[in-house]
């Protein structure tokens, strides 16, 4: 009988984001607190998993950089939780109205649309509060200018704009380097400032980290053609239903896939010049490129 072998995070990988995880649960409120509900909700959608990403990338800018201490955290926290309000407002029967996420019925599913609603509004707020713990500004403005209307949110908005008309290239990548690319792009830069990286070092984890963005979001869009449900805890297709713009529809899935191997492999390039140890960084852009969720 054949066995499907599935790719597995390299151990680095699979070891921080257990670190990770346990600064979640010490960060986030406990469910024996008032509003209980909320709190409950909360966790419900940050403790359902998920590869911890964007935490991952800015610790391993952080210790590439040289820093040291319990600060990052903080911050790496802080990016998890933005990424998880983005996640639930994201499926919100107003935007794509998904009924599935990590491998569990979305937030609004089991606990409301208003519930929903407010946990994904909590979940920026203790964002920033552990960022303004940081006592770094210009790492606060980082998050901020990545998430906002400069960044993610304008590819969020784009993306809506976009729905059900055919889009050029530069159209997709627009949405695409905002919608998912700027959280990434904060994330290596606000571990590198954490760490008190000197600017040739924040530019090479800039470069990389945008060339890692853009091969995650084209992979993202392959596996929502080729992906199963099981492995990837939400749904397949949903581009299509939604009639979203994507790579493999403006310039086909064979392309999609060797462009995302470039990217990855000029991001390999970039990191492996700039920086002493670049193993995790070449793990990481090595996993992107083969990801199955
Ligand atoms: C509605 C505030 C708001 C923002 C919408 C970023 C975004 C904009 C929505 C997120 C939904 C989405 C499908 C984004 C595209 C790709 C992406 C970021 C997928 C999920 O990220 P993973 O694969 O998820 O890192 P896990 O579960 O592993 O954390």
């Amino acid at each position: 009988m054949n066995r499907i072998v599935r790719p597995q995070p390299p151990t680095c990988l699979i070891k921080k984001r257990e670190i990770i995880d346990g600064y979640l649960d010490r960060y986030l409120p406990t469910e024996d607190v008032y509003p209980q509900v909320l709190h409950r909700a909360i966790r419900y959608s940050v403790m359902a998993g998920g590869k911890r990403l964007r935490p991952i990338l800015a610790l391993t800018a952080f210790e590439a950089c040289g820093g040291g201490g319990e600060i990052i955290f903080k911050a790496a926290v802080a990016l998890e939780l933005i990424h998880t309000y983005s996640l639930i407002h994201d499926d919100l029967p107003c935007m794509d109205d998904d009924d599935l996420r990590r491998g569990k019925p979305t937030l609004h599913k089991e606990y409301g649309e208003a519930v929903a609603l407010l946990a994904g509004d909590a979940l920026h707020d203790l964002a920033f509060n552990l960022m303004a713990q940081t006592g770094n500004t210009e790492a606060i403005l980082e998050l901020a200018d990545a998430i906002g209307t400069k960044g993610m949110l304008a590819g969020q908005m784009a993306d809506m704009e976009a729905e059900g008309r055919s889009l050029t290239l530069d159209e997709v990548m627009f949405i695409h380097t905002h919608k998912t690319g700027k959280l990434i792009r904060s994330s290596v830069r606000i571990g590198a400032v954490l760490a008190g990286a000197n600017e040739e070092k924040l530019t090479a984890v800039t470069r990389y980290a945008e060339k890692i963005g853009y091969a995650f979001q084209i992979i993202d869009d392959i596996l929502d053609i080729e992906g199963d449900v099981e492995t990837l805890g939400k749904p397949v297709g949903s581009d299509v239903k939604n009639f979203k713009a994507t790579f493999p529809a403006v310039i086909g899935l064979e392309e999609s896939r060797r462009r995302a191997r470039e990217l990855t492999d000029e991001a390999v390039e970039i990191i492996s010049s700039a920086i002493k140890q670049p193993d995790h960084f070449v793990q990481i852009a090595r996993f992107i490129e083969c990801r199955q969720n």
